[in-house]
């Protein structure tokens, strides 16, 4: 069965999108019995400049998406333990698959179970023969889809960071991480000092512009691999892997330095902003919560003692 593949115009189309929004290639998650078959799609598609992994065994399905963290699933319908469409029902039960189409492959012609199929659970149905333009064309126009849509829920549409839920979440998995690599990882706590004036005597848009300039320079000074979060309306919660405390402490207050350099620009006059930092050293044996905590707690203490610093 397997043909030449004819994608390559596709995979620089996909290359120079891909290249140009500076993302990660999209990763699709082939469920088929038939590897011979699978193992075509897989290069189909990677022709196209995506990723793929193929699963044979519908069971190993839970465990390819922890490890594969796939954008898009490609299930064949008819498979002898479990048959895709139950296998899509057993996804769809868990939260945290919810927003990853699942495409059907399938050289089911009958047009009613089809749609019974996509009655159960699944997003798209493909019948096969399918060409493998259509394969790649159809795979990575949902996993665009996919990502802008997940951008959207966890993105805080101020100011682009992280929103309080996925910031949490995120960072308990750096917290489990550092457990097995024993790198230090450091949890801030960060808080604008007396915004509430800020929006009485600018106005709550100067307020948002203010929180927006914030986002941006912890964007600018912090590591692509930093945790950056806007936790609630003028507080941020940050997460620096592989960093030890004195050193996030400098890395902190250089931001802190910055910030009550910058000048805001009312009707006629011009102002300064300054916030206050907690910053705790993650015990992996502690909770997310009670790591947050203790950052929380010396923000607090930098409040008490007269704002504008950061405190460990
Ligand atoms: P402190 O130095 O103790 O932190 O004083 P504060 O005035 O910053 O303290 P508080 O947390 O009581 O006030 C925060 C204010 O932030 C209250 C709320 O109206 C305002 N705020 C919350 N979210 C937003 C937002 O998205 N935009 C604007 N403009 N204001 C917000
Ligand atoms: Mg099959
Ligand atoms: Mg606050
Ligand atoms: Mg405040």
């Amino acid at each position: 069965f397997v043909k030449p593949i004819n994608a390559g115009a596709l995979e620089a189309r996909v290359q120079r999108l891909l290249l140009q929004r500076k993302q990660a290639p999209f990763r699709v998650l082939i469920v088929d019995d038939d590897a011979l078959l699978a193992e075509h799609y897989k290069l189909v598609i990677e022709q196209a400049g995506l990723a793929a992994e193929v699963l044979t065994e519908p069971n190993q399905v839970f465990k390819g998406l922890k490890s594969f963290q796939p954008d898009v699933i490609l299930l064949d319908v008819n498979m002898p333990d479990c048959s895709g469409p139950e296998l899509a029902q057993l996804i769809r039960f868990q939260d945290e698959w919810l927003g990853v189409p699942i495409i059907y492959l399938s050289s089911e012609a009958d047009s009613q179970r089809q749609l019974d199929a996509l009655v159960k659970a699944g997003d798209d149905f493909l019948s096969k023969p399918i060409t493998d333009q259509a394969l790649a064309v159809t795979v990575f126009a949902r996993a665009q889809r996919a990502r802008q849509l997940s951008e959207m829920m966890t993105k805080d549409s101020l100011t682009g960071l992280l929103q309080h839920a996925n910031i949490k979440d995120r960072l308990s998995d750096e917290i489990a991480k550092a457990g097995r690599t024993r790198d230090p990882l450091v949890v801030v706590m960060l808080d604008i000092d007396h915004f509430k004036r800020v929006n009485d005597e600018h106005g709550h848009l100067m307020g948002d512009q203010v929180i927006t300039s914030l986002a941006n320079l912890l964007k600018q000074q912090l590591r692509k691999s930093d945790l950056v979060g806007r936790y609630g309306g003028e507080e941020f919660l940050l997460g620096l892997p592989d960093c030890p405390l004195d050193k996030a402490r400098r890395i902190v207050d250089t931001i802190r330095d910055k910030f009550q350099q910058l000048p805001f620009t009312a009707k006629d006059s011009s102002f300064y902003c300054t916030f206050s930092a907690g910053l705790a050293l993650v015990n992996t044996r502690q909770s997310t919560d009670e790591n947050i905590d203790r950052a929380d707690q010396a923000m607090y203490k930098a409040k008490e003692q007269g704002r504008n610093q950061v405190i460990l």
